[in-house]
């Protein structure tokens, strides 16, 4: 990606955490003029940035605009490859779309694809997803494990812990309430849906060529941000904080998290993902209905197997295994 003097300033107030920047360092640095840097700081106090003028010392940085920043994201990201390929976007259809379009053109591992608003956000099956300017995180990965395609719908699964995992992490999220997952892709809060994934993927007959991992997540939504549909069954982080949260930072641990357990996945396997998912579960030992493609039925949702598949054991003993559908928890 390429730095404009912008970004390249603020990449310098990140990096001084907190202490005075002069003028004349920046100027220095960028190779301009203290002019030029002076007009550059004015107008980024209209794009929303907010500095203190500390005397003989330079600016500090005190706060930044609502809007997603790569550079914001940049200051709080510790990943090797995940998010070091990032496209922040105003408005798009769906960042599945752009995902699988970069994809396509040999898009690294870890690229990831953010925006604003979606138009044609969507969920599983086409349905729609609500994904409202500016309050949610509304993102896309592009993971390329080297896996055979039947192993991609885990990637769910593991893509769930994480951004659980990455919630718990991040300062001001989960003060008062914790993350529980819902089988498949459900992120719930106090029962109520924040977050849903959508892994879709290009595939080989054999191998995996690129997984493109939708997340959305519901983070500074007001409860009347929500249509009528969505009133009682939808949440977000910060409704349930109280608070706005600082979604650069989120998205950044979700990035973290998302290549450790990736990596983890690769090197061993399902099994220790599938221990962390049943700790995080709201699913297993509960009565459940599920739809699947082919018929509705109700059981008791017994465990997931080492591939991650859902055990519901019937009324009548039986156990079947569920490899795609919808699941309502029922008690
Ligand atoms: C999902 O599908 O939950 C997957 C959602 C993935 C969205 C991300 S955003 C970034 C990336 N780009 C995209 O275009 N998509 C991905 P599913 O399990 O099928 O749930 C869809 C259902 O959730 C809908 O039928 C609604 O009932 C409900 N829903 C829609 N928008 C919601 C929202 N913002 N919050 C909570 N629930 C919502």
């Amino acid at each position: 990606m390429t730095l404009t003097m912008k970004d390249r300033i603020m990449k310098a107030m990140y990096e001084a955490q907190g202490q005075p920047v002069s003028g004349q360092q920046l100027a220095d640095l960028l190779g301009v003029s203290r002019t030029a840097i002076w007009k550059h700081m004015q107008a980024l106090q209209q794009e929303g940035y907010v500095f203190d003028t500390v005397k003989k010392k330079g600016y500090v940085l005190k706060a930044t605009p609502n809007g997603l920043h790569a550079n914001d994201i940049y200051f709080y990201l510790a990943t090797a490859q995940f998010g070091r390929t990032l496209h922040i976007l105003d408005v798009v259809d769906s960042t599945q779309t752009i995902a699988k379009e970069l994809a396509r053109q040999q898009a690294p591992n870890g690229t990831v694809v953010i925006a604003e608003h979606q138009t044609a956000g969507k969920g599983r099956m086409a349905r729609p997803w609500e994904s409202l300017k500016g309050k949610g995180i509304w993102m896309t990965v592009i993971v390329r494990p080297d896996i055979p395609p039947q192993m991609a719908p885990q990637f769910t699964l593991i893509t769930a812990v994480a951004v659980a995992h990455a919630m718990q992490a991040t300062e001001g999220v989960c003060t008062k309430c914790q993350p529980k997952i819902k089988w498949p892709n459900d992120i719930l809060m106090n029962g109520k849906k924040c977050t849903g994934i959508l892994t879709e993927m290009q595939a080989e007959a054999d191998q995996v060529n690129a997984l493109m991992i939708g997340i959305g997540i519901n983070a500074n939504h007001e409860r009347t941000d929500f249509s009528d549909e969505l009133q009682h069954i939808a949440t977000s982080l910060a409704i349930e904080e109280g608070i706005p949260i600082n979604r650069s930072a989120l998205i950044a641990q979700i990035l973290y998290y998302l290549e450790r357990y990736t990596d983890l996945y690769v090197k061993k396997g399902f099994k220790p993902i599938r221990k962390m998912w049943e700790e995080l579960s709201c699913t297993i030992g509960q009565t459940v209905e599920v739809t699947t493609l082919r018929e509705v039925f109700v059981g008791v949702a017994s465990g997931i197997t080492d591939d991650g598949v859902l055990q519901v054991t019937l009324p009548t003993g039986e156990v079947r295994p569920i490899y795609a559908g919808d699941v309502k928890i029922l008690n």
